[in-house]
């Protein structure tokens, strides 16, 4: 069959619809809720419209995402009749549109603010003027909803049901009180079912969802002379940050980051790395000890994701005594910024504030939990996503692009190994945790353990380790994404699960593609390898390659914490969760 598509010879012999035929080759059609990652396709901006030529000889102007190819079709992306017709269609969008620019979490990086610039859109109907008023909710302490600024794409209800299984998203009411809501219909910071993982803010393509703004907080701290911020950064921030300055994405910018806190104020920059490794000697410990066990709890789960956290919690609390004790690198250095470090510079523990960079919504979730503050102070005073460091840095005037970069100057809490870095990609701390359960079993050091891709439909990724004759192997899954996740807790509770430890992360792809992280406008990247590969890099070309080599965190047990899963380990080091 052929079809020719402004004035080009399209051949094909698929079911295609005519936006898709006219993307293959490369044309530009503007649309907000055609989404092809998410495999959704709602219809419902209107913005795709063609003309369309048939064979019979009739010509219609018609939007191409539901509009099936046809044999003999011609078709115009690009004329004045269909410019102006997509024009008066986007004019529509702006017509019930907030328009509070100057407010809006997408200033400067909003997606229908940049098909107006594409389309030339200057006038038509006023923007803002069939503005019905509705209810903003800045009730949570994760995520924030603006439905002022919902432009109806749905994309947030499909990230939400398709990769993540919950389908707590919805769209309510009708005409132009039409918005996404939650659907249990309460305010934000009383659902039940949301894991704050935030990947709606990841597609939104406006302000309609974002991570809640506390940049105006960590200046506040940043400008008291009587405060001594304490600030850490996730494995994932060095892989991410850049693409907020104009890097491709797969720029490590680590050395970076620490100079551009320096030059922000910080009084001391830690490394999310150093207490992932400190979490692999707690976590390492606390599994081999279930595995000696004969009456323990297994398969154990990782801890350190506070979506999957919430997801059990919330969704499928049976399952929490097969969840590690152990708190998350945020949280452990968090806890050791409120107790170790005090002592060891001798700075009183009222003067500080701590403050992490995360590539994630629910760590903001994660750090106000009760469990997690010593005498209703919490560990982690502020998260900040990568997405609002950026501002702040951007409010400072620090270009992250003029900076060269600089070492760790505090030589404490600072170093992290290879292994730590990947924590932050999909196998990452099952393959740190695999590193050191294996020296600790084998008493050989390895600098990498090689994964196979399961056959297993909902685990990305699984590794069985040979403990020698007369002993189980040990069997270790990978999951990512709830919705997967959600069918592994039931095939564990249901005791069919063939695994003894199983690392789940939220994010598709780990945290490296967090809510928190840089957008991409227009599409979404479940695995985003550039970002990969950054961790990948660093941990290859690392010359500390397993967690229980970290001098460091050798330092830390010697000096303090006596041995893994010690007393004082446990109280400061692991948590307890709410059924
Ligand atoms: Fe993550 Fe983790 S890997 S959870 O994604 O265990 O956020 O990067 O910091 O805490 O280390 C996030 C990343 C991060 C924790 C670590
Ligand atoms: Fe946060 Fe990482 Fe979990 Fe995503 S995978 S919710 S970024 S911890």
């Amino acid at each position: 069959m052929k079809a020719l598509i402004n004035g080009v010879p399209f051949t094909f012999t698929e079911k295609l619809t005519v936006l898709e035929a006219v993307r293959k080759l490369g044309f530009f059609v503007p649309t907000l809720c055609a989404y092809p990652t998410l495999e959704s396709t709602p219809g419902s901006c209107g913005l795709c419209i063609v003309k369309i030529k048939y064979p019979d000889g009739r010509e219609v102007l018609s939007t191409s995402c539901k509009t099936g190819l046809e044999d003999g079709m011609e078709i115009r992306t690009d004329s004045p009749e269909v410019r102006q017709a997509q024009r008066k269609q986007l004019a529509l969008l702006f017509a019930d549109h907030d328009m509070n620019c100057m407010g809006c979490d997408r200033h400067g990086k909003c997606e229908l603010l940049d098909l107006a610039e594409k389309l030339d859109l200057k006038k038509g109907i006023a923007p803002g003027s069939y503005k019905v008023a509705k209810e903003e909710d800045y009730s949570d302490r994760a995520i924030w909803l603006d439905p002022n600024k919902c432009i109806r794409c749905e994309r947030c209800v499909e990230v939400c049901g398709k990769v993540q299984g919950l389908y707590v998203l919805t769209m309510k009411g009708s005409g132009r009180e039409r918005a996404a809501a939650l659907r249990e219909g309460k305010p934000w910071a009383l659902s039940d079912n949301c894991v704050r993982c935030g990947q709606c803010t990841v597609v939104c393509p406006t302000g309609a969802l974002q991570a809640r703004d506390q940049v105006d907080v960590a200046n506040d701290y940043l400008t008291d002379p009587g405060i001594y911020t304490v600030f850490q950064f996730a494995p994932a921030v060095r892989a991410t940050l850049g693409e907020e300055f104009g890097f491709p994405a797969g720029v490590n910018v680590e050395r970076k980051i620490v100079e551009a806190l320096k030059k922000a104020g910080a009084d001391c920059v830690l490394d999310t790395n150093f207490s992932a490794d400190v979490v692999i000697m707690e976590e390492g410990t606390e599994l081999l000890n279930r595995l000696n066990d004969k009456n323990a709890v297994l398969p154990m789960f990782t801890s350190c994701c506070p979506a999957w956290i919430n997801f059990v919690e919330l969704h499928k609390p049976e399952l929490i005594p097969h969840i590690s004790t152990t708190r998350s690198p945020q949280a452990v250095m968090g806890s050791l910024i409120k107790s170790w470090l005090p002592e060891k510079k001798g700075i009183p523990k009222e003067k500080i504030r701590s403050i992490s960079i995360m590539p994630c919504t629910a760590k903001k979730d994660e750090a106000a939990r009760q469990a997690l503050a010593k005498d209703a102070v919490p560990d982690v005073d502020l998260v900040l996503t990568v997405r609002e460091f950026a501002k702040l840095l951007k409010g400072k005037g620090i270009d992250l692009r003029k900076l060269e970069g600089q070492d760790f100057d505090t030589p404490f809490m600072s170093k992290g190994s290879g292994a730590a870095v990947i924590f932050g990609k999909t196998a990452g701390v099952a393959e740190a945790a695999a590193r050191t359960v294996y020296y600790v079993l084998t008493g050989k050091n390895v600098n990498s353990i090689q994964f196979k891709t399961s056959e297993h439909p909902h685990v990305e990724q699984e590794l069985t380790i040979d403990l020698g004759e007369g002993k189980s192997p040990l069997r270790i899954g990978v999951v990512h994404g709830l919705a997967n996740a959600d069918y592994i807790a039931d095939e564990v509770l249901s005791g069919k699960s063939p695994f003894d430890f199983i690392e789940v992360m939220s994010c598709p792809g780990g945290c490296i593609n967090g809510g928190g992280t840089p957008r991409e406008a227009g599409d979404y990247h479940p695995f985003n390898l550039e970002r990969t590969k950054v961790l990948t890099t660093i941990d290859e070309e690392h010359s500390l390659r397993q967690s229980h080599n970290n001098p460091m965190v050798k330092e830390l047990y010697k000096e303090y914490l006596g041995e893994p899963n010690s007393h004082l380990a446990h109280e400061l080091l692991h948590t307890e969760y709410q059924d």
